[in-house]
């Protein structure tokens, strides 16, 4: 039997640090009603999808890293894309910096929801997976700041029964670790959707500037396969300010092909009518967990967080 959704990556050209939250709803809402007239039942915004990737920039001024937060979801910028996307019902993702109370403290995480077509928010997720540094790197370019402005997510990788699937969600960096997926792939995920902000440019190494794409996809590629499930990632892109994002949003089905794949750097929108159950025969066969994981022999995945060269025959 075939389940169908008809999906889209909404990716995002460029957001200037001048521009208005308002301005980029704009944009999120056009975007929306692209879908809509492409028979879209669910549209995937990028990561920090309201506001440029501040954390390229240093600031001391907690009250100024503040103004790129969101204390409320929806809030009254972001109402409109949830009155947009009920009236046409048609369910979203959205990443954004979320600032809220939990635990007696003041919070702050690079989060993303998961919006059912009824407009109500089906789930959270946290970022976990935070790349680059606390501190500045000296005479950098710019800067990856995300260890300094958030703190590591704490909600798990959860998965929803939504949309005719099992979805779940990750963010960014989360993509490039295989563990990402194989937890979600462990509870039966069918489609992970995400956003991503990758600067075209490494600062740390001197890094050919294709292997930015290259790495995006592969490791997308790879992780969708090796749990039988979609993946619709949706990047910001274009120069920020001046500061390049790779594009390259696309859909991929759990055999791992590259099925729409965006073709700018600007607002684009990539549509794909997925089968959710394309994953079932890899899940049944190559990739059946049950039959095949022999999880005697992984215990140090979880037991050691560094390498430590151990070779066996010393
Ligand atoms: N951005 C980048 C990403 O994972 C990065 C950071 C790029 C890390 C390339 C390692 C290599 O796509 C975010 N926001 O995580």
């Amino acid at each position: 039997m075939s389940r169908r959704l008809v999906a889209a990556a909404a990716q995002l050209g460029p957001i200037h640090r001048a521009d208005s939250r308002a301005s980029v709803v704009r944009r999120l809402v056009d975007l929306m009603r692209q879908a809509a007239g492409r028979g879209c039942e669910l549209v995937v915004y990028p990561e920090l999808a309201l506001t440029t990737f501040f954390p390229r920039w240093l600031y001391d001024s907690q009250d100024e890293i503040d103004t790129w937060f969101e204390r409320e979801m929806p809030g009254p910028e972001t109402r409109p894309l949830f009155d947009e996307a009920k009236r046409l019902g048609i369910g979203f993702h959205l990443g954004y910096a979320e600032l809220c109370e939990e635990d007696g403290r003041t919070r702050r995480f690079n989060t993303s929801i998961l919006v059912g077509p009824d407009g109500d928010i089906v789930g959270k997720y946290r970022k976990i997976h935070l790349p680059g540094t606390a501190e500045p790197v000296p005479d950098a370019p710019f800067q990856h700041l995300e260890k300094r402005y958030f703190e590591v997510g704490n909600l798990g990788f959860p998965v929803w029964r939504t949309h005719g699937g099992i979805l779940g969600m990750c963010i960014c960096n989360d993509r490039r670790w295989p563990e990402t997926f194989r937890v979600m792939g462990l509870k039966g995920v069918e489609m992970v959707v995400l956003g991503y902000n990758t600067p075209d440019f490494n600062i740390h190494v001197d890094e050919p500037k294709h292997l930015r794409m290259f790495h995006n996809h592969v490791t997308m590629q790879a992780n969708a396969y090796q749990n039988g499930c979609w993946v619709v990632a949706s990047a910001k892109a274009g120069f920020e300010d001046g500061f390049g994002l790779i594009g390259g949003s696309c859909i991929i089905a759990p055999t791992g092909e590259i099925a729409a794949v965006a073709m700018t750097e600007d607002d684009e929108l990539v549509t794909c009518e997925v089968d959710f159950s394309l994953g079932d025969y890899i899940k049944r066969t190559v990739f059946n967990f049950e039959k095949h994981r022999r999880i005697e022999h992984y215990g140090i995945i979880t037991e050691q967080t560094g390498a430590i060269a151990s070779p066996d025959n010393e």
